[in-house]
């Protein structure tokens, strides 16, 4: 496995729940490391852009409502195979499908509501981070990363 970087965002819903710690928690305590983190409103556009994938979807309009009704927290992760690990640790897009212990499978119930986003290949991960971290990642201790990777 490669060194990778993954966009993930903790979106409206786990914010105002107070899942943003919680959450951000599991991933830092597994070890990826942290090239980008903020907290921001999301404009309509960034929203559509985003999900612009789906917008042929029926949802989609609700998708974007729901993207855009709070703050998100954007965050960027190294590490090896991040981009497929962090979607297990997400857990399925229907929290009904989501196993505990994954974070859908323990802070969520509905579909529209399911607190988080990961992308979904390496491919997007470069696309995702290129939308909403275009300012850049921040070096995070690169002399600590390879003495314990190395
Ligand atoms: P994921 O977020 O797991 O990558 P996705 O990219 O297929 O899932 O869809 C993006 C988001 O759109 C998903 O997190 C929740 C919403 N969504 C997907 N399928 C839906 C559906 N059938 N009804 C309502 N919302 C849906
Ligand atoms: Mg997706």
């Amino acid at each position: 496995a490669t060194m990778e970087t993954t966009y993930i965002m903790i979106k409206p819903d786990g914010v105002q729940r107070n899942l943003v710690a919680p959450i951000l928690e599991r991933f830092l305590a597994k070890g990826y490391i942290l090239r980008g983190l903020k907290f921001m409103n999301v404009s309509k556009s960034l929203a559509e852009t985003h999900y612009s994938d789906l917008s042929a979807k029926p949802f989609f309009g609700a998708l974007v409502d729901y993207i855009i009704s709070g703050p998100v927290v954007a965050i960027a992760l190294e590490g090896k195979d991040v981009v497929a690990q962090a979607r297990k640790l997400i857990g399925a897009t229907n929290p009904l499908a989501s196993a505990p212990g994954t974070i859908r499978g323990d802070y969520s119930i509905e579909i529209g509501r399911n607190v988080i986003h990961g992308s979904d290949s390496v491919e997007n991960a470069t696309k995702e981070l290129a939308l909403w971290f275009s300012e850049g990642l921040v070096d995070n201790n690169p002399v600590l990363r390879s003495q314990t990777f190395a």
